[in-house]
């Protein structure tokens, strides 16, 4: 029997994609991950380089976007551009970001602006990042300052995944620096990033027009026979915390690309060889969005969700039009059982720089020829639009 399944469409949702600038834009040389890539035995395979020269080329990313039928898009402006130095202030930068806004509002799409996506300006890493003693001060005017650029912007992420930052600050600070992993996190780092979060919120909020949120990766946490105590334990300081912080706040970011069961002795247990593996390694788990949303919306008490990141790494895009497909009919179940989800933003737009792995996942919906740069969308963009203007999963 095949199930019926419903989805929103367009204009009412959104529909669309998400990037952040470090791994798209290019030259983010005066960025903390900029040094790192260049560090002598630095952990990245490669450098960022020009990425995929967005910082110039975005306005060709928003219109494959809007072509294909998509209505939002997610990007994140870089601090490091925005405040070069310590309380100086990049207006051009500023205004290049409003051109990206702009350049959404033009073509009817919704942007979806984060403020801070993993990467911090060298000056605030170099005096301590998030530990330093006027860390959330100095982030807070960061975002006031992001704040004169905002028009017309509805929806805004203060912090894109604190907890994976919590989880490789844990690590590095056990000097075990880039055994990211699920590393046990520095709850002291949370807590930080909860204090700026809710600074952020409150001066977004005195904005009138700005929903705020944070986005949180979710790691879908299942337990081994016996060892839902030892998950519990596992999941909170990992997920659950920031869940809590999202409670008081206007939507949540879901983040989903996989599973993780925990066994009996409160650690992660390794699959098998019979597992199909994505390119970042990852079990290909398309259920994993229906089970993050169930999860996120009983963990929050059911703030609204934005689903901020779903995506796979495969080099096939059937691979990723059938992990999409599994994981959209998830989302349509989660909302039959009364989810409130207010959009899909796919992970990623563009093939691009994966952190430690360099360029080798290929996450995107648009192929990016690393010498010319030039775009070449696979069937999956098209695919998505259509989901997005039918509310239909074809085959
Ligand atoms: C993250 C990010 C993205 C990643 C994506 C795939 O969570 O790491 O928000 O920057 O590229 O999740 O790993």
């Amino acid at each position: 029997m095949t199930e019926q399944l419903t989805l929103p469409t367009a204009p009412g949702f959104l529909w669309g994609a998400s990037t952040a600038a470090h791994q798209i834009e290019g030259g983010n040389v005066n960025s903390d991950w900029w040094a790192k890539e260049h560090a002598a035995g630095t952990p990245c395979a490669e450098s960022s380089g020009d990425a995929v020269d967005s910082y110039h080329r975005y306005p060709e990313d928003v219109r494959l976007l809007a072509d294909a039928g998509l209505n939002a898009y997610r990007f994140s402006v870089e601090w490091a551009r925005v405040e070069p130095a310590e309380g100086e202030i990049s207006r051009a930068q500023l205004a290049h970001y409003r051109r990206v806004i702009d350049t959404c509002l033009a073509a009817g799409v919704t942007p979806v602006v984060t403020l801070l996506h993993f990467t911090l300006p060298r000056w605030f890493a170099e005096r301590g990042g998030w530990f330093a003693r006027d860390a959330v001060d100095a982030y807070a005017r960061y975002v006031e300052t992001v704040t004169s650029i905002l028009d017309d912007v509805r929806h805004v992420v203060t912090i894109n995944e604190p907890n994976i930052t919590s989880m490789m600050l844990g690590a590095s600070r056990r000097s075990t620096l880039d055994a990211v992993g699920l590393a046990a996190p520095d709850e002291a780092a949370s807590e930080i990033q909860a204090t700026a979060h809710r600074r952020a919120v409150e001066v977004l909020r005195g904005l009138g027009h700005v929903r705020a949120g944070w986005t949180v990766a979710n790691q879908v946490f299942q337990a081994a026979p016996g060892a839902e105590a030892a998950r519990d334990a596992y999941a909170y300081p990992r997920e659950d915390y920031f869940l809590e912080v999202a409670r008081d706040d206007d939507f949540v970011g879901v983040q989903s690309y996989l599973r993780t069961i925990i066994g009996p002795d409160g650690e992660p247990v390794p699959f098998g060889d019979d597992v199909e593996r994505t390119l970042t390694g990852w079990e290909y788990y398309p259920q994993a969005l229906g089970e993050a949303l169930e999860y996120t919306h009983r963990l929050t008490g059911g703030v609204p969700m934005l689903v901020t990141e779903n995506g796979v790494a495969t080099a096939d895009d059937d691979r990723r039009i059938d992990y999409t497909t599994g994981a959209l009919e998830g989302m349509a179940r989660a909302m039959s059982g009364g989810c409130r989800v207010e959009g899909y933003l796919h992970w990623s737009l563009l093939d691009n720089y994966e952190w430690m792995s360099g360029f080798a996942p290929t996450f995107g919906l648009i192929a990016v020829d690393r010498t010319t740069f030039e775009r070449t969308p696979k069937p999956s963009l098209a695919w998505l639009g259509k989901v997005a203007r039918t509310g239909e999963l074809p085959g």
